[in-house]
């Protein structure tokens, strides 16, 4: 087990850790060539500019990127949603690696790296974010995925950096936190329809939606979209609540406005705008579409899904509250929130149910102490 991964700069499962710092020397030979793939394909940057070879992603993901052929949910992912996530200040094409078949140029295989800067206990370091790793159904189980991990750190390293954080929900060597999901019912016929919720069984589907009840109103005053205007503010809200967290993002006033100014569809961000024009909260989460396959009534689902929420005068659970109301009205199905941050303060009260999935977080030639759920102050899409 773990062939691959142990012969990685990442901890091994079960070993204690009490130091800081890199696994590997931070500066490695780094091969000049790629490393080699199976006979009958062959490497291609994708270049997500054109609309053409972003369709393509968007297909191969859409087709392939679940574990299972048999389930009835599908996440869909617009070739919007994938810009949004892949294309952030600083990204560069080959860290958009793609597989092909020689014969034909199908794409059958892809991994990510975007560029972040992550703070983790007391040291800034600037990394990658590895995302998207996928291979087509059909060629499962032929050890391409450390191949595709090879390059992608073949490409990361030779740009200078030596670091990843990334996430899955698959147990590997070895996690630096494991988050859990709760999900908030904002829909509950429907979820119980597509079988998403199941009823508990003492209850009917008509006391499972007057549990679900929400106010018809929001009820902080000043609650608004984010503006291109309120960037500086929403900077400064969002260094100032992360900095006492073991692990957070460092976000420039560029990377401020690209993962949190509106897009339709994609990411919402919320503020609170008090006396003299003063922000003084503000609330975000990302959209996902989910293609419900062969059900005679529901085509799809959609989702919200919880980011940073910073509270600096508005009570945290009302704020939540609000923006459930909000999602509600924009006829979202369910809210998302893992249990990091100040997030388990409100997700019972507000009738959040603990799912089964966890996302477990790692970093790549990166030791330190295991970090508690409550001290992550980073959401990964
Ligand atoms: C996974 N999710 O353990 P061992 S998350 C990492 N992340 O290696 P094969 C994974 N490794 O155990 P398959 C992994 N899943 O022998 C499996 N592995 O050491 C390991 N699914 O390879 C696994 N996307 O090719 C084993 O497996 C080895 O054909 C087996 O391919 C796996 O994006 C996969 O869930 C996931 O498309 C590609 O199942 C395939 O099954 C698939 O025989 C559906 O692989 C979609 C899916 C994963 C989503 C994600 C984060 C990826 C992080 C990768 C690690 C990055 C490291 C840092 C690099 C930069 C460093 C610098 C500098
Ligand atoms: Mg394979």
């Amino acid at each position: 087990k773990f062939s691959f991964w142990n012969s990685q700069p990442v901890p091994k499962i079960g070993e204690e850790v009490r130091t800081h710092g890199p696994i590997q020397s931070e500066k490695p030979n780094i091969r000049q060539e790629s490393y080699s793939l199976p006979e009958g394909f062959c490497w291609d940057s994708l270049d997500l500019d054109t609309a053409e070879q972003l369709g393509e992603l968007c297909t191969l993901l859409n087709e392939n990127y679940t574990a299972e052929d048999d389930n009835t949910l599908r996440f869909y992912y617009s070739p919007e949603f994938l810009l949004w996530a892949l294309c952030p200040p600083g990204w560069q094409p080959e860290w958009h690696c793609g597989v092909r078949v020689n014969s034909n140029k199908k794409l059958v295989g892809f991994i990510s790296a975007v560029p972040a800067t992550v703070k983790i206990y007391d040291v800034e370091k600037k990394m990658v974010e590895v995302n998207f790793l996928c291979v087509h159904k059909k060629l499962r189980s032929k050890r391409m995925a450390p191949v595709l991990i090879r390059e992608i750190t073949r490409r990361v390293q030779q740009q200078g950096l030596y670091q990843a954080l990334y996430s899955a929900s698959v147990v590997l060597p070895t996690p630096v936190t494991s988050c859990r999901h709760w999900f908030r019912s904002l829909n509950p016929r429907k979820l119980i329809e597509l079988n998403f919720s199941s009823l508990p069984h003492h209850m009917n589907l008509q006391r499972a939606c007057k549990l679900n009840r929400l106010p018809e109103m929001t009820k902080t005053a000043g609650l608004r979209l984010m503006t291109l205007a309120d960037v500086p503010k929403v900077y400064d809200l969002l260094r100032e609540y992360l900095k006492d967290f073991h692990l957070l993002p460092i976000l420039n006033k560029e990377d401020t406005q690209h993962w949190f100014l509106p897009r339709d569809g994609i990411i919402d961000t919320y503020v609170v705008e008090g006396l003299g024009g003063v922000i003084t909260d503000m609330v975000s989460f990302y959209t996902m579409t989910s293609t419900v396959l062969n059900h005679l009534i529901h085509r799809s689902l959609k989702s919200a899904h919880a980011l940073y929420t910073v509270t600096t005068v508005t009570p945290l659970q009302q704020l939540m509250e609000d923006v459930l109301v909000i999602a509600k009205a924009r006829r979202y199905d369910v809210f998302i929130a893992l249990d990091v941050m100040r997030n388990k303060e409100f997700l019972e009260p507000l009738k959040f149910t603990q799912g089964d999935n966890t996302t477990h977080y790692y970093l790549y030639n990166w030791t330190c102490p295991n970090i508690t759920p409550d001290k992550v102050g980073m959401v990964l899409k």
